[in-house]
């Protein structure tokens, strides 16, 4: 065995010459790969060997370039070096994956003259996740392998394909049972039937009669869920470039649109997250040893939307869940709401039938508490009242067996208060599921005062396996999302009555990325949501809409009116008529704003806020910040999450402008936070700060 690079070895099966990478954990490209890539082809050219396999030890095949040296000077050998000698090798060379061929992973496959795979591999090209192209030549070999139509799907989604899938479009030559064995099997076999040096970009077949309206079709069809976002415009060009161009121009394409994404914030705000998910689950000063208790049966209190929502995400994954509420009506609808989620699911071919009656078949409703005596987590999720919370978890305390977690959905209550309602507070922690619980991906844990080590580690494996991304931080108001949030609602309540009507607020911040603004997202919690008929003053615009009877959607009034068929929003000139009102009532000036200032005075609070969640330690890190906000509200991850933002639009401008709405405006949630000070004056950024 020869040692090529610290991480690539070149050795012999008899005839047939091996390159073997261990570039742990994913084996990415990291230059020493290419090296040892580049090195082992010559060598393994120049040797007795009939035929070449490159294959990977550990987890995976490679996962892809190795994304940490994107902010450093390119090393050399360039991975194009390594794919050429591949290419154009006098023998076959078979690439044998395992686990995820990504990136360039899959590009440098595609540059051996055929693929073999174990039945659990799988076949993508995720750039676009990244804020990116597949870089090393994917874009013009994989349409020429699958077609235009699955390698723009391929492309765009990012989403691998599997070894079933590989196969029957081309991409792969044959699933094995044994990686190795079967790798150097089918290397001899080509080797003894002369099969040809099958090189794929002299390929056509595939692309040739592709239909034009193709591209504009495929780009209606993912508008919506793609909006913003550069990358999946740039990954269907190169695509067109594959159809109409040769290969080399398309490749000279592919590079200038592949550098073009690089130099931009998008593709650095999406690298960011996808180390920031990552880190998010590193929780330190935690004990390695520190290990979650089994969860095998799941309790939840509450059987509303929330309720129900969350006990789908266990029932999802086979956990069986106990539901409990007050009496029988309330339980039998709360058990057809989540019946008829899944039959939509189902209906949309989400699911099987089957699917649906298994996964309520995990549901197990009751009406008695006395039925969380055998869970091993349970998650109170009534509507937010202290009191009502205080007495529900005395009665957890005595129902529970010990050392099950007792967790709180609230969005904003003291779980320190919560927990001192039980003998336990260590097994106490809030688990912020975000509406519809079933759908949104993000999971705030809150610990406590005096949770557990183990309570921690719990709340968040539980929240990975039933695929949610958490994110631990401590007690406030609000915690992390809520806290942000509340901040944007002060200064979008105030100019609503300066005169900026709740559309036109709404508009400035779906311009900027946000699935929708404010007033649109209180419409659709539902305007009366803590309000109270008895106690209602008329003090607020939103408690004078809920005395005129305005709902929100549910109703179908709101700060809109909604099409009773379509739902489509209206902007109501009776809600703009109260508005006006209201502020001459309280002698509010009308003026001009500019939607500069209407962003400003929604996202800059927002970042005042989180920089001081982050100095008070309720959140670990700035990455945490951002990702609660991607993940929570549809901040939109091209800009990297709030945090991220601010360090693009730069700390010093966005610190400025605080200033200057604290003196012009006032208000606690313009006091600028020392934090951002501090980072301005002695540099850094909030993205990177950690605790
Ligand atoms: C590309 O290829 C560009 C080319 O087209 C052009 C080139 C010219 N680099 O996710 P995990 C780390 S762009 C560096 O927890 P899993 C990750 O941070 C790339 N590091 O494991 C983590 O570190 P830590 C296209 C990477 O089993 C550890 O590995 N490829 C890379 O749940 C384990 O990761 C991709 O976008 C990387 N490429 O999932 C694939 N990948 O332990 C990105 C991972 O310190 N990777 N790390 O936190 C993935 O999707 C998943 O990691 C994978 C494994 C599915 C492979």
């Amino acid at each position: 065995m020869t040692q090529l690079s610290q991480s690539v070895t070149l050795e012999f099966d008899n005839d047939v010459a091996l390159i073997r990478i261990d570039n742990p954990p994913v084996n990415a490209l990291s230059h020493h790969v290419r090296q040892g890539l580049l090195d082992g082809m010559t060598q393994a050219e120049n040797s007795d060997a009939t035929a070449i396999v490159v294959i990977c030890e550990g987890r995976t095949f490679i996962a892809g370039a190795d994304i940490t040296e994107f902010s450093g000077p390119p090393k050399p050998p360039s991975l194009q070096e390594a794919q050429d000698a591949m290419e154009n090798c006098s023998k076959p060379v078979i690439a044998a994956v395992h686990g995820t061929a990504l990136g360039g992973g899959l590009e440098v496959a595609l540059c051996a003259h055929y693929r073999v795979g174990v039945s659990e591999s799988k076949y993508g090209l995720p750039e676009v996740k990244l804020g990116l192209l597949p870089g090393a030549g994917g874009t013009q070999r994989l349409p020429r392998v699958t077609g235009a139509a699955q390698a723009l799907q391929m492309m765009t989604s990012g989403d691998p394909i599997s070894a079933g899938d590989a196969l029957e479009c081309g991409l792969i030559d044959e699933i094995v049972e044994d990686l190795e064995s079967g790798a150097v099997a089918f290397a001899r076999r080509a080797v003894a039937e002369g099969l040809p040096l099958l090189r794929i970009r002299d390929r056509d077949d595939k692309l040739t009669g592709t239909n034009s309206s193709l591209f504009d079709d495929f780009r209606a069809s993912i508008a919506r869920k793609t909006r913003g976002f550069l990358a999946p415009e740039y990954n269907i060009r190169c695509v067109e470039a594959a159809v109409n161009l040769e290969f080399d121009e398309g490749l000279k394409r592919e590079q200038e649109l592949f550098k073009d994404l690089m130099k931009g914030t998008q593709s650095k705000a999406q690298q960011y997250y996808f180390f920031a998910e990552r880190a998010a689950l590193k929780i330190p000063g935690l004990p390695k040893e520190t290990k979650p208790i089994e969860v095998n049966r799941v309790g939840i209190l509450g059987a509303g939307t929330m309720g129900g929502g969350i006990a789908m995400n266990f029932a999802n994954v086979g956990i069986p869940v106990t539901i409990v509420e007050q009496n029988e009506e309330a339980l039998k609808r709360g058990l057809g709401v989540v019946r008829s989620n899944y039959e939509r699911t189902a209906s949309r071919g989400g699911i099987s039938s089957d699917d649906v009656e298994t996964r309520m078949g995990l549901i197990n409703g009751s009406t008695d508490m006395g039925g969380f005596g055998d869970c091993d987590l349970i998650i109170e999720a009534v509507f937010e009242n202290m009191d009502l919370k205080k007495s529900i978890f005395e009665q957890l305390d005595e129902i529970c067996k010990p050392g099950a977690v007792l967790a709180s959905n609230t969005s904003a209550l003291d779980i320190n208060e919560i927990a001192s309602a039980t003998s336990r507070p260590e097994s106490v922690i809030g688990m912020h599921f975000f509406s519809p619980a079933n759908v949104m991906k993000m999971l705030e844990v809150v610990r406590g005062d005096a949770t557990s080590d183990e309570a921690i580690v719990t709340a968040m494996g539980i929240g990975r396996t039933i695929g949610k991304t958490p994110v631990l931080c401590g007690v406030c108001h609000g915690f992390v999302g809520n806290r942000m949030l509340f901040m944007r609602g002060i200064e979008a309540e105030k100019m609503i009555l300066e005169g900026a009507a709740p559309s036109r607020i709404d508009q400035v911040l779906f311009d900027f990325g946000l699935p929708m603004g404010p007033f649109a997202m209180s419409d659709l919690a539902g305007l009366d949501i803590g309000w109270d008929e008895n106690t209602s003053s008329g003090s607020t615009v939103r408690e004078l809409l809920c005395e005129s009877g305005r709902r929100g959607q549910k109703n179908g009034q709101g700060y809109y009116i909604y099409d009773p068929e379509t739902r489509a929003a209206t902007p109501d000139p009776e809600v703009e008529q109260i508005i006006k009102a209201f502020g001459e009532r309280q002698g509010v000036e009308q003026r001009e704003i500019s939607d500069q200032e209407i962003l400003e005075r929604c996202l800059y609070p927002m970042i005042n806020e989180g920089a001081k969640i982050l100095a008070e330690g309720i959140a670990i890190r700035g990455s945490d910040v951002d990702v609660v906000w991607i993940n929570g509200y549809g901040w939109p991850m091209y800009t990297g999450g709030p945090m991220f933002w601010a360090d693009t639009v730069g700390l010093a401008e966005v610190a400025d402008r605080i200033n200057h709405y604290g003196s012009t405006l006032g208000g606690e949630h313009w006091s600028i936070s020392p934090l951002i000070e501090e980072i301005v004056a002695q540099g850094g950024s909030l993205s990177a700060y950690t605790n």
